[in-house]
């Protein structure tokens, strides 16, 4: 045991570490890790990158930053020696729900693999007080709550940091607190997470309600406020201004405390703007480089020069654009600058009003000004980009072909393997050594093992530890049981149509009824969702609610629940994914070919050895094409076909309703009486009317192609043989998705950081 160590631990905590309780015990390690990262030197370079997001998803930081110190090991044994668990000790830090989903996640793991490389990079960002919200269910329902995370000690350094924010009728002074992201093994890099002093929690009332016209009260309150009313897109553009315009102070600041010439910024920064919330950073940094005494349009080159766009999303909904009039109000002083740019860009080079920044009806389109004021414009995954560029994008793509590049996703191996799946993570050590852990192609050794019977059974034993602590969690903490000898069919992400969860519902009642008219499953199935619906997304709230209804109805039939049983986590988050993923047996990854941009969720489940039940879609693609068509299941329409029924409008729920019995019986079943004595026949309804009439994300479409194949799927389960040798197929193929790789790409194709 390392007694240095523990003779630090026992100073820091003032006391015997046999008397402390876990709240004693986390301050004190997280006194002991800041003291560890104080060791350790910032990276720096000739050339820094900034990670501009308006969302950082970066779970407890404890677990994460004791592995990457080197020290997780150590001290967890130090703990035990005095009978204390360091499970049980992380578990006091509150989560940061500083993201919605796969865009936030994504940009906490790039943090992780930029540290680790050692590249000098920081993410700019803002301090939400209470992040996004944290749901609860009642009466079948989602209902959303603050989500209070921020504590002293915590994990944010208030720093001296403060630039005066001009908003069109008043200026705010904020201030920068820093978050250490220390590399594996090496490395260290900054979050910077903008706030300012005057913010006042107390104005939330009721749920996650409050004041939005109160700017100087309300701007970093919460992540994304419902923007269904003109004051919350008001309150958008604020928060998204004040983060771009901290980012841009905080670059020249610092270029020109390194003596370096604004006019070669190019050379010395390299901007990533993550999705169009941060795209004002265009226009600001020309802005400030005006004041500098550069002409506007050097300052447009230089800026040009300095950004690059990444684009998650190809639904049209989701593409930013703002009126010109709200614009007006909030930042006034940019307008000049974005007329000039669209003016430059769409009247001098362009005669195709496609490519307009500023559209017929007066709305400015911030995608458009990124894809014309940045260097690169990249896609998420292979098939998103070729979408991307011949389909959502394709004007730009004609007109600007060389900045179009694919940056397919990674997840961090360190968090999504080693912290959350010891386990995996030591025998894959003791079988190939620990190369992997900086160099996840590495990975493709344990292939040697595909028919080794011994390492099979291993992995296998692995999982079913897993299932078994997944499941006494599940009982702890959502008062559910479930059987660990079960198939775990796992479908967690955010609640959205075209994640199609409500096809998976269908699927349940698909089964229910076969086990009513006593046809039973092969092997029993336990289906385990969770995620959040967006507060106004009243539809997903729906699919929220007939999940609810079903875990319900199913989980209290006594005959039913020996065969299925249905889970929906409450308040889905990192702590709960680390629980959950690692003991999936199958990784739901249905959407509706072309609809997700990559999905990482897919690479967290792969990597822990579950076999992808998906479509063709996002970064599934590459799965299969890594693991081979016979170690993944595959169903469903082709995103071409998909495309073209949008374009042809041949797509007609009703008729897939009509046509078929099986998906009759199923969707008629959600105003059943069974259904209807539990929950809510508005909300029931209006769903079964959406599915019937409606159903823009094809859910009847693929119904039956994912029943059968989730049925394949659960029969070849009982074949262990054949289904251990899968697990280790994927778990050894899945060195690509590490985020690892996906940096360096991103540093050889965009940033070249040095
Ligand atoms: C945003 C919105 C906002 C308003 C209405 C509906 C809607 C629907 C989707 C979105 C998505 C925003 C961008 C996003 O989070 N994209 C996700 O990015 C991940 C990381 O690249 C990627 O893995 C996911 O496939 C993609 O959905």
């Amino acid at each position: 045991m390392d007694t240095a160590l523990e003779n630090r631990l026992t100073e820091l905590l003032g006391g015997k570490i046999d008397d402390a309780g876990d709240q004693d015990l986390y301050k004190a390690i997280l006194s002991l890790v800041k003291e560890k990262i104080g060791d350790r030197p910032e990276t720096v370079g000739n050339k820094k990158l900034y990670y501009i997001s308006a969302e950082f998803l970066i779970g407890r930081q404890l677990g994460k930053n004791l592995l990457n110190l080197g020290i997780y090991s150590q001290v967890s044994e130090i703990l035990k020696a005095h009978g204390k668990d360091l499970a049980a000790v992380e578990d006091r830090e509150p989560e940061p729900s500083l993201g919605n989903g796969g865009l936030g996640r994504l940009a906490a793991c790039f943090l992780d693999s930029i540290a680790t490389l050692d590249l000098p990079g920081d993410g700019v960002g803002l301090r939400y007080h209470f992040g996004l919200f944290k749901q609860e269910f009642r009466d079948n329902c989602q209902y959303e709550i603050p989500d209070h995370w921020l504590e002293e000690p915590g994990i944010l350094t208030k720093t001296n940091v403060t630039f005066p924010i001009i908003f069109g009728n008043m200026t705010v002074q904020s201030r920068m607190y820093d978050l250490d992201v220390v590399g594996f093994r090496k490395g260290h890099t900054k979050l910077h997470l903008f706030d300012i002093d005057s913010v006042d929690e107390s104005l939330v009332k009721d749920g996650i309600q409050f004041d939005k016209t109160l700017i100087e009260k309300n701007l970093t309150l919460f992540l994304y406020p419902d923007d269904s009313d003109k004051d919350g897109q008001l309150l958008r553009i604020y928060q998204q201004y004040f983060m771009v315009s901290n980012a841009a102070q905080l670059i020249i600041q610092e270029q020109k405390e390194l003596g370096h010439d604004l006019r070669k910024m190019a050379e010395h920064v390299a901007i990533q703007i993550n999705d169009t919330h941060p795209s004002l950073v265009i226009p600001e940094l020309i802005r400030l480089l005006i004041l500098e005494g550069i002409s506007f349009k050097e300052a447009a080159g230089i800026v040009t020069g300095v950004c690059g766009y990444t684009n998650h999303t190809i639904l049209a909904e989701a593409l930013e654009k703002w009126p010109m009039s709200y614009l007006n109000e909030v930042v006034p002083h940019l307008m000049p600058i974005i007329g000039g740019l669209d003016y430059a860009a769409v009247c001098a080079y362009h005669d195709n009003r496609n490519l307009n920044i500023i559209d017929d009806d007066g709305k400015v389109h911030m995608a458009r000004m990124d894809m014309h004021y940045s260097h690169s414009v990249n896609g998420v995954a292979a098939l998103h980009t070729k979408i991307l560029k011949h389909q959502e994008l394709r004007p730009f793509f004609e007109a600007y072909a060389e900045k179009f590049n694919n940056k397919t996703n990674g997840i961090t191996f360190r968090r999504w393997l080693m912290h959350c799946n010891t386990e995996l993570s030591g025998m894959i050590t003791d079988l190939i050594g620990e190369d992997w852990m900086e160099n996840a192609a590495e990975l493709e050794r344990l292939m040697y093992f595909h028919n080794d019977e011994g390492v099979l059974r291993h992995i296998d034993e692995i999982k079913q530890k897993k299932k078994e602590e997944a499941a006494k969690y599940i009982l702890e903490k959502e008062g559910i049981e479930i059987d660990p000898s079960s198939v775990f069919c796992i479908h967690v992400k955010r609640m959205h149509e075209y994640k199609r969860q409500q096809m998976n519902a269908l699927f349940i009642i698909y089964e229910y009824l076969n086990i009513k008219a006593g046809n039973y499953p092969v092997k029993p199935i336990t289906v385990i969702f969770g995620g959040k619906a967006a507060p106004a997304y009243i539809m997903a709230k729906n699919v929220i609610h007939l999940i609810l209804c079903l875990q319900n109805l199913v989980n209290s039939d006594p005959v039913v629940s020996k065969y299925l049983r249905v889970v929906m986590i409450q308040n889905y988050n990192i702590a709960k994914a680390e629980m959950i993923i690692p003991a999936a047996d199958i990784s739901e990854q249905i959407s509706l070919a072309s609809k997700e941009a990559s999905g990482t969720g897919n690479m967290k489940f792969m990597l822990n050895g579950a076999v992808t039940l998906g479509t063709n879609d996002g970064a599934n693609v590459e799965i299969r094409d890594l693991v081979g068509i016979e170690n993944i299941y595959t169903f469903g329409r082709s995103s071409d076909d998909v495309i073209n029924l949008y374009n042809t409008n041949g797509y007609h729920a009703i008729d897939f309703y009509n046509r078929s019995e099986s998906i009759r019986r199923c969707v008629d079943f959600i105003t059943s009486p069974e259904l209807l004595s539990i929950g809510n026949e508005q909300m029931l309804r209006d769903l079964q009317d959406n599915l019937k009439n409606k159903d823009w994300f094809m859910t009847l479409l693929d119904l039956e192609s994912y029943a059968s194949a989730k049925e394949t799927a659960v029969f070849d389960y009982q074949n262990r043989a054949k289904w251990t040798r899968m697990m280790l197929v994927n778990i050894a193929r899945s060195g690509f998705f590490s985020s690892d790789r996906t940096i360096l790409e991103y540093n050889r194709d965009i940033w070249h950081l040095r």
